[in-house]
């Protein structure tokens, strides 16, 4: 088995010749120097770097002991799950041992007992690492497979999901999809999501346990069968929009939503034979580093591409400091056969010694000026060098020139500040009345209301009179039989009506003398 993966691993049309080496020492007319390639490292076993996690918790057998029988011999049910027994236990890390030859080391479930409560398990693989994947991804289950299952995958370390294919026995019933099988996809459709019904029906457990995603096949339909057209298979890669991402993960995920039931109906009076059970999952890829490197390590429990053009981080995904003269581009398989290395420049190498700071990747000479200067910045930079803020913008204290993150929006308040320009500590100015940074607070004694106003009236120097609320430091709700901004007037003064009605002038006589006696008694206290 050993053998036979290392084989396989060797013979892999994208593991081999291709892209692998970065750079080399030449001579030229011009004497000797480096000529630069674009390179990737090789194919791995992405298994020895994954880490596995198995959901819902409890979904492992073993925790109460648990017996459980086979489809081929469905009433011997001798076998014993004990996950307190290392003879017995069927923990996660079996789906990516290296096996002795002839024995199966397999993750298990609990088995259906819950029927018809679906029995449901997903098994997620995170590689904390974008992989390209190079061969078919291969799930084994021992003691049949699953009747209905669904792999999904992730590009940002499981922020973010997608289906990646639908099995089951039945797409129709199953997913609503029709069946469709990966040899028949044509150019326009290679990455497309399908729902196929190869590796879901029952063929008996022994005979058929592999469960697959076919890169491979897919790979062939630019490749031919025999792989001998690499070259469309490159070209592709590069100009069919997607098609990259297409082979790309971060993290798998096995959505496992109906076991085996050995080519009939569930039979309810023998659960112990439905459960899932994996002996291997085979992952070949490699790391994704944009076409700058030819090594991958595990450090630190971390794949990580050993960068060169002069490129860094974890994918080779940005220039190195100093090395920002112009935009990072990945690398690309084109021209063929040695492909582009788009390295990254040093200042002074590239666009005529016009130092851009990596903001723009043009130069452009003015003629009556004689001056060189730098076009299209971007990251909302601006001048001949890229070296200052746009308008609206102030520059980050704590980034360099050539940081992408160099200028902080201003983010004046629109209504409370005069323009949306701000100062270097990104402080904006403000219209009379509005307060802090950026203009969205007011001053004591102004109140905020499509900007600040000053208060009608408050609790402390503009008291509403006569028993009337102020709300909101809007205006004073008065009571009956009193007017004016602060309730100071009587209706009574101007408007003669108003008292001659009985009830409201009780009424207002009354308040009346109760804001009097207030008004007294404040007096009182506060002297
Ligand atoms: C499996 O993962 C999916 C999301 O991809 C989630 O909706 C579902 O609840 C999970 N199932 C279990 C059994 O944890
Ligand atoms: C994931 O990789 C990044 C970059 O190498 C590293 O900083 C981080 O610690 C890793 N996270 C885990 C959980 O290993
Ligand atoms: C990267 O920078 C070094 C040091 O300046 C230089 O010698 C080398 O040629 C550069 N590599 C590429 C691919 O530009
Ligand atoms: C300022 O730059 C640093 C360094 O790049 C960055 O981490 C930080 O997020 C930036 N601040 C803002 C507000 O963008
Ligand atoms: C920006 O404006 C604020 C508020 O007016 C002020 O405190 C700060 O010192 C100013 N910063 C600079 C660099 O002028
Ligand atoms: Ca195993």
């Amino acid at each position: 088995m050993l053998h036979l993966v290392a084989f396989l691993l060797h013979c892999l049309p994208l593991a081999m010749g291709h892209y692998d080496i970065c750079k080399s020492w030449v001579t030229t007319d011009d004497g000797p120097s480096w000529e630069f390639y674009a390179c990737q490292p090789k194919a791995m076993r992405m298994k020895d770097y994954v880490t596995v996690r198995v959901d819902p918790p409890g979904i492992s057998c073993g925790d109460p002991p648990e017996r459980f029988c086979t489809h081929e011999n469905p009433y011997l049910c001798s076998n014993e799950c004990d996950a307190s027994n290392p003879d017995l236990a069927h923990p996660p890390k079996l789906m990516f041992d290296k096996e002795d030859e002839g024995l199966a080391t397999y993750w298990q479930s609990v088995t259906w007992s819950r029927y018809p409560e679906p029995l449901l398990a997903n098994i997620t693989l995170s590689w904390n690492k974008s992989i390209e994947l190079t061969d078919d991804i291969v799930v084994t289950f021992e003691y049949g497979r699953p009747t209905i299952m669904m792999l999904e995958k992730s590009l940002d370390n499981g922020r973010t999901w997608h289906p990646y294919q639908y099995y089951a026995d039945d797409c129709m019933e199953a997913f609503g999809m029709p069946a469709r099988r990966v040899r028949d996809l044509s150019t326009t459709s290679a990455n497309r999501i399908i729902c196929t019904e190869e590796y879901s029906r029952w063929a008996g457990s022994k005979k058929e346990k592999n469960v697959r995603l076919e890169v491979r096949d897919r790979f062939a339909i630019f490749a031919g069968q025999d792989f001998r057209n690499m070259d469309n298979l490159y070209t592709r890669l590069e100009s069919a929009k997607g098609l990259k991402d297409f082979f790309t993960v971060t993290d798998l995920r096995m959505r496992l939503l109906r076991p085996a039931l050995g080519g009939t109906y569930v039979q309810r009076e023998n659960l112990y034979k439905y459960f899932y059970a994996v002996s291997n999952i085979e992952v070949t890829g490699r790391c994704k580093c944009n076409l700058h490197a030819n090594l991958c390590s595990f450090k630190e429990g971390t794949l990580q591409c050993e960068c060169e053009h002069n490129t860094t981080g974890q994918d080779c995904g940005k220039c190195k400091k100093n090395f920002r003269t112009r935009s990072w581009r990945a690398g690309s398989y084109l021209p063929l056969p040695n492909g582009s290395p788009n390295a990254c420049a040093a200042a002074g190498t590239a666009a005529g010694n016009c130092e851009c700071y990596g903001h723009s990747n043009r130069c452009s000479y003015i003629d009556f000026l004689n001056v060189v200067t730098c076009v299209s910045c971007k990251h909302n930079t601006r001048g001949q060098h890229c070296q200052h803020c746009r308008l609206g913008f102030y520059r980050n204290g704590s980034a360099e020139l050539d940081d992408e993150n160099v200028c902080i929006e201003c983010n004046c308040n629109q209504i409370g500040s005069l323009h949306d320009r701000c100062n270097e500590t990104g402080y904006c100015e403000c219209r009379e009345g509005a307060a802090g940074p950026k203009c969205d607070d007011c001053l004591p004694n102004y109140y905020w209301r499509q900007g600040c106003f000053p208060n009608v009236c408050d609790e402390e120097l503009l008291i509403c009179q006569n028993g009337g609320t102020c709300y909101q430091n809007q205006r004073c709700i008065c009571p009956a039989g009193y007017k004016g901004v602060l309730c100071e007037q009587s209706k009574c003064d101007s408007d003669t009506k108003a008292c001659n009605s009985a009830s409201s002038t009780y009424l207002s006589l009354t308040t009346f003398l109760i804001s009097a006696l207030i008004f007294q008694l404040r007096h009182l206290l506060d002297f």
